[in-house]
């Protein structure tokens, strides 16, 4: 490595490791990289998967391929050696934001298991050049900027693939690009992104507002443009079309080349559809098999031979409906086959709730997934028993077979040994370094669990990460936090279900507390990192919330030294990185039943964090496998949740009408103390929709929540005994590998 970064920054910049900028080393390392990455073979066989996915939320990329290529150890010697440090040529890199949370974070996860595993499969988007937006904070607020992400040296490498995409009005004609996927000490697989010449970044005005209409200017430009309008639907269902005629057209011309029968094409190949946003390749694929020659019956029978389809949320908003009338305004071409799929479910099947265009003109694309594909998965055993027994179980009651449960995993490669490496090397030495090949592994480390020596290098590794994160913080957004309070954290997307509110009303709880002179034992320093989608207003309000209450806490000279609040500015995969290895509770606090799996609660307990949940989606698994001793778990479950939905049986109002409590905690989102902070309208809103609507029970768990989280503090103070609950998570964490994950969906699936 050595020689040849080396001659690779003496031929670019002459000059030496020791002279090179950061940035001048990271363009060295990504083009020595990638010519390593041609170089190694790609995973082949008989039959290959295509993830195709709106979102791959990939992260920097150079630690991790360096990791999977086997090169980081010696590259890090390599510069440390030259005086220099590769966590800060990493900064050089900039993060693709092609993803908005889960959903694309485990997409990208996927990959690299779905590489290391040795097997042929290729995912399959778009590339955004702006991504999701950029947050900054003004005045309190989340304010959307432009995240541009390609520069001239990039992972993208372009290829001389070009398909021809038909619209209504237009034709287009695709470029795409790829990023090499290396797996660990194995092959390599590619992510396709389809992007459009004709895209210009120079429309983008006033943080991220451009013209809705001009769709050759614009296609490619942002994931999740807002669409609150007509306009901006049409342009998602641009967007998508564009996504999955692409992939259907390249795995055509793929099997063409290898000279497959189309009419075996499951045979060779398995789709795998991430959650709905690339449903029409279903009637994509037909179109273009009957452009072929197929007739529609045999189109229709490849087809659902090779699709499957997995569900990543049951809330009703994110199932997608396009209305008919749009779809004609876009795509009129598939039209006729959605109406002939839709005739075909209303012979054989006479229940409207499965019919794939409703009495009000809109298609369900879900419908189509799962009477036109062949599988059906959730993402944790509690939501894919929710789907079966209650959202979606009409179609359960048709094709019980298709039905299967995957729960969800994280890959170690990036989790655990790029962004803690001194927790990685630390466990390589103790138990052997087998557990990077095989994650059950780290069940070796359940032998410790009593091991003083052990539990107190444990406790070390996580001061210098909470350091490591201070500093961090200090350098990044100026706030200083102390690395001895207790480091509870809450980041992922900015939902109701997901209710940050009620962790903010602990807040409120905690610094009422201290006014009143209970301190607390030792200080906690409570961290949030979310974005909120722009047009989502009630999202908004609580990030406006929660940076009231950190400035209020950080100008009271008499809360400071006992509570802090840091809100995170942009969080986003680096961030995460930064984050978990320092947490000492991980909160996962939605309502029971609405958070389909969660994946950042697997991530914290790979890194000794011990989880503070609701008995939803994983948490259900991560308490199976820690047993009591090592969670804290509180609030409703899911089947009591369901019934109050039922039977309309919640009234927040009551709750706070009766509880003074409760009714003090939530009056401070509109006291004077916060209303000279913030925004009277954002917060009055806030507290309105709490007390009159809370359609995400905040106030049923709140109290439960609060008591537990307490005790959780308390226990802290017993350092032995909360070290190993740390050790019985990290040992514990094997299964939500997804390398097993993957494994089963090759098994159950793909049959690769
Ligand atoms: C779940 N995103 C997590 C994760 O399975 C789960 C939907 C519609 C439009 C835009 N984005 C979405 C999701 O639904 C999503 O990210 N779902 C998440 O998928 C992986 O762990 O519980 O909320």
């Amino acid at each position: 490595m050595e020689q040849l970064l080396q001659e690779m920054l003496q031929k670019n910049y002459g000059k030496s490791i020791s002279d090179a900028s950061n940035e001048e080393i990271y363009t060295a390392l990504l083009c020595i990289t990638k010519e390593k990455m041609a170089g190694i073979k790609r995973n082949e066989g008989n039959k290959k998967l295509y993830y195709i996915s709106a979102e791959f939320l990939i992260g920097k990329l150079l630690s991790n391929n360096l990791i999977n290529l086997g090169l980081f150890d010696e590259t890090r010697e390599v510069l440390k050696n030259h005086g220099k440090d590769i966590t800060e040529i990493e900064e050089a890199e900039l993060e693709p934001s092609l993803g908005n949370g889960g959903l694309g974070r485990l997409a990208a996860c996927f990959l690299d298991s779905i590489a290391t595993l040795g097997l042929p499969g290729d995912g399959v988007g778009l590339n955004y050049h702006d991504g999701l937006f950029r947050q900054t904070f003004v005045d309190n607020k989340q304010r959307e900027e432009k995240n541009p992400w390609i520069t001239d040296n990039s992972w993208l490498t372009k290829t001389e693939r070009h398909f021809e995409v038909p619209f209504k009005d237009f034709t287009l004609t695709s470029t795409m690009y790829d990023i090499d996927v290396p797996g660990y000490k194995n092959g390599c697989n590619k992510l396709h992104l389809f992007d459009l010449d004709s895209v210009d970044e120079s429309i983008i005005h006033d943080g991220i507002q451009f013209d809705k209409e001009d769709i050759k200017k614009n296609l490619t430009l942002f994931l999740y443009p807002d669409d609150s309008d007509e306009a901006g639907q049409l342009l998602r269902i641009y967007q998508q079309y564009f996504m999955v005629s692409n992939a259907a057209q390249l795995i055509l011309a793929e099997a063409e080349e290898k000279g497959y029968n189309l009419y075996q094409l499951y045979d060779h190949v398995a789709i795998q559809i991430n959650d709905t946003h690339p449903t029409m390749v279903i009637p994509e694929l037909i179109r273009l098999l009957m452009q072929r020659g197929f007739n529609m019956d045999t189109a229709v029978d490849v087809v659902r031979k090779t699709c499957a389809y997995t569900n990543h949320t049951i809330l009703a908003e994110a199932l997608e409906k396009w209305p008919i009338h749009y779809l004609e305004k876009v795509v009129p071409h598939l039209m006729p086959i959605i109406r002939d799929l839709d005739a075909r479910v209303r012979r054989d099947f006479h229940d409207e709730r499965v019919y794939i265009i409703d009495n009000q003109d809109r298609v369900h694309m879900a419908h189509i997934d799962i009477h036109f594909g062949y599988a059906v998965n959730g993402v944790a055993a509690l939501h894919t028993e929710i789907l079966k027994e209650s959202e979606l179980k009409p179609f359960y009651d048709i094709y019980p077979e298709k039905f299967n449960n995957k729960t969800n995993g994280i890959t170690f490669r990036r989790w655990l040994v790029h962004c803690n490496h001194e927790l990685s090397d630390y466990l390589a030495d103790l138990i052997g370094p087998e557990f990077m090949d095989d994650a059950s592994n780290l069940e070796k480390l359940l032998a410790y669990k009593d091991d003083e020596k052990v539990l107190g290098d444990l406790r070390a590794i996580k001061k210098n990460a909470k350091t490591a994160l201070k500093n961090y913080l200090m350098q990044t957004q100026g706030v200083e936090i102390d690395e001895n309070s207790i480091f509870d954290i809450q980041i992922k997307r900015l939902h109701e279900y997901k209710r940050q509110q009620m962790n903010a009303l602990y807040a409120i709880y905690k610094y009422k507390e201290i006014k009143k002179g209970n301190l607390p034992k030792r200080p906690i320093t409570m961290i949030f990192g979310a974005k909120a989608a722009p047009a989502y207003t009630i999202a908004k309000d609580i990030i406006h919330l929660i940076l009231c209450l950190q400035k209020l806490i950080e100008n009271d000279p008499a809360v400071r030294p006992y509570m802090r609040i840091v809100m995170v500015e942009n969080y986003n995969v680096t961030k995460a990185e930064k984050l978990i290895p320092a947490c000492d509770i991980s909160e996962q606090i939605s309502l029971a039943s609405k958070e389909a799996s969660g994946t950042g609660n697997m991530k914290f307990m790979l890194n000794g964090a011990v989880t503070l949940g609701t008995e939803d989606g994983a948490n259900v698994e991560i308490h199976e496998l820690v047993g009591d001793e090592n969670i804290y778990i509180f609030g409703a479950k899911s089947e009591e949740v369901i019934k109050l939905y039922d039977t309309a049986g919640y009234n927040s109002g009551e709750i706070y009408d009766n509880d003074p409590m409760i009714e003090e905690l939530v009056d401070f989102i509109i006291s004077k103390d916060l209303i000279r902070i913030g925004d009277p309208v954002s917060l009055a809103r806030l507290y309105k929709e709490i007390v009159s609507k809370d359609w995400f029970m905040t106030l049923l768990d709140v109290k439960d929540y609060i008591q537990t989280k307490e005790q959780m503090l308390e226990d802290y103070e017993d350092e032995k005994t909360w070290a190993k609950k740390a050790l019985v998570n990290i040992a514990k964490a094997g299964f939500f590998s997804s390398d097993r994950t993957i494994r089963e969906y090759n098994e159950d699936i793909w049959h690769l």
